[in-house]
């Protein structure tokens, strides 16, 4: 039996024990998911991606201490889907750990994204609900920028931002028009580094150019600069962070973005049910006996969906 006392409260243990449960996709997991979603709904969720080695780490922990000093609690989830052990992610926790470690109102947690049963982006959304429940007032996932399950995320996030470094160079034109389109705020990190400025140009053209295809007009991505290293432009990140924040509640797109996951993930749960629903009505064998007659070409795929659904129902 799940107790969700310990989980609303925050309590710690609780919390990492239930995280590793829901990573590992256990029947208890789900009960407690399922005890816990009337909790969520709260939490400001933050999306950072980017490419390895830009800060995102340090950026992240940056932002945490800055939310700790506003008096705001925070949760981060640290994705690698290389390793759980890149150099990268372990750097990141250690810079974490010696400035946060200790503080009640910061939890932090990596995850080891290839035991991630459930896909990559189900998991994470779903830890990032488990913190939610948990009261944290923002969320912070931290993604390597590299493929589906970073946008994945990004849809999940309430605001977006995309870090970005210079001495990327060509990479800097070349990959912004996918990802620009899922930023909310632009971070160029590293300002301190040679061609910080060619950089600042490069991606403020490649956001005039993203801007007339992004579907949300109203919100134009600011640019911060940041040195995360020293804790630069850290304070106007955050401004910017909370300036959208602001805008989604007004605009009512807090809402809208709210009811489409939920729809989106309704979708899919329906569609996983019904299709195992129907596999375990049909006789063993059935599925490969239409696939044999599909490979052969003695019928065409829509008449073999109409075959399988129709011995589905005569067999009632
Ligand atoms: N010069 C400079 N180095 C930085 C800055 N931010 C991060 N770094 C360094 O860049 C490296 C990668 O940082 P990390 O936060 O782990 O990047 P991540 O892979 O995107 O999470 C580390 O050695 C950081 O100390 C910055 O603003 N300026
Ligand atoms: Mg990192």
């Amino acid at each position: 039996m799940f107790d969700p006392a310990p989980i609303l409260t925050g309590e710690r243990r609780a919390l990492a024990r239930l995280i590793t449960q829901v990573e590992n996709l256990t029947p208890l997991a789900e009960e407690a998911l399922a005890a816990l979603f009337a909790h969520t709904g709260r939490a400001h969720l933050i999306g950072v991606t980017g490419a390895p080695g830009t800060g995102k780490s340090s950026l992240v922990n940056e932002l945490t201490k800055a939310l700790r000093q506003a008096g705001e609690t925070v949760a981060v989830v640290a994705v690698d889907p290389t390793s759980p052990f890149s150099g990268g992610a372990v750097l990141g926790d250690r810079i974490r750990m010696r400035d946060l470690s200790g503080d009640p109102g910061v939890f932090i947690r990596s995850m080891a994204s290839r035991g991630a049963l459930g896909g990559l982006a189900r998991t994470t959304a779903d830890v990032a609900r488990v913190l939610d429940a948990a009261g944290f007032q923002r969320v912070i996932v931290e993604t390597v920028g590299a493929g589906q399950s970073e946008v994945d995320i990004a849809r999940m996030a309430h605001t977006t931002l995309v870090v970005e470094a210079p001495g990327l160079g060509d990479e800097v034109q070349g990959l912004k028009a996918g990802i620009l389109e899922i930023a909310d705020v632009l971070v160029l990190n590293k300002s301190d580094q040679p061609g910080a400025e060619a950089a600042l140009r490069a991606l403020r053209a490649s956001l005039e150019i993203g801007h007339s295809v992004k579907a949300d007009d109203a919100w134009q991505p600011p640019i911060a600069q940041t040195v995360a290293t020293e804790g630069r432009g850290i304070a106007e990140l955050l401004e910017y962070i909370n300036a959208h924040r602001t805008y989604l509640r007004a605009s009512g797109v807090w809402q809208q973005l709210e009811r489409g996951r939920l729809r989106t993930e309704l979708e899919l749960r329906l569609r996983e049910t019904l299709f195992s629903r129907l596999v375990n009505r049909l006789e063993n064998g059935q599925l490969s006996a239409v696939l044999d007659k599909l490979q052969a070409r003695q019928i065409d795929p829509t008449a073999a969906v109409r075959e399988l659904l129709e011995s589905e129902e005569s067999g009632k």
